[in-house]
């Protein structure tokens, strides 16, 4: 079976925040088909969008995955509503947020699925932990990580929480 790297974009800002993406990051490796690499650390940030609501907890995890790109979107939905995610605004406030940033070197465009995440070029708590991960990562049409990084600044980001998880 042919393995995929990935790399997800995990968040919170509700029910513990911090425990929430720690917890998912161990999760990400009991999902059907994936096996988790590593996490980069923990990072704290105020919120993007809607300013009347938690600072966020942002983290990524690159992962090896079996699952085709939507299959693996289906166990990244079903682990969010594991975590009591419920429907909010765009950009509103939730117990975890999982996005797949990356999917390989594919790009993919379909209804439910846009890889890379179109959020990942400009966002500060999405670029600094995958900077942490592989900083020689490339975007399908975006370029380096490593580039990108060097045109974001780090606002209000800060690193609350150095993880442990070893590359396996
Ligand atoms: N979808 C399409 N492509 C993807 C992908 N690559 N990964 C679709 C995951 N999902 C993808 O998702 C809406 C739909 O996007 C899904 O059903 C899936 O089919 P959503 O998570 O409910 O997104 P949303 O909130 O409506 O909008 P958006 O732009 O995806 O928001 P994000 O990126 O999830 O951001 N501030 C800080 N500091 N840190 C944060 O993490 N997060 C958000 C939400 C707002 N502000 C934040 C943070
Ligand atoms: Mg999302």
């Amino acid at each position: 079976m042919v393995e995929v790297t990935a790399y997800i974009g995990m968040g919170s800002n509700l029910g513990n925040p911090q425990q929430q993406v720690s917890l998912a990051i161990t999760e990400l490796d009991t999902l059907e088909g994936c096996s988790l690499c590593r996490a980069s650390s923990l990072y704290a940030s105020p919120p993007m969008g809607p300013a009347d609501q938690p600072d966020y907890v942002n983290a990524g995890a690159e992962i090896n995955s079996s699952l085709e790109a939507e299959a693996l979107l289906d166990q990244l939905q079903a682990l969010e509503a594991r975590h009591q995610r419920e429907p909010t605004r765009r950009w509103g406030p939730r117990t975890l947020d999982l996005d797949l940033l990356l999917y390989g070197d594919n790009a993919i465009e379909t209804s439910r699925l846009s890889v890379p995440h179109p959020g990942i070029t400009g966002r500060h708590f999405v670029l600094y932990p995958l900077a942490e991960l592989n900083s020689s990562l490339v975007v399908p049409g975006a370029g380096m990580v490593e580039t990108l990084l060097a045109n974001c600044p780090r606002d209000g980001l800060v690193k609350i929480e150095t993880q442990r998880q070893s590359v396996v």
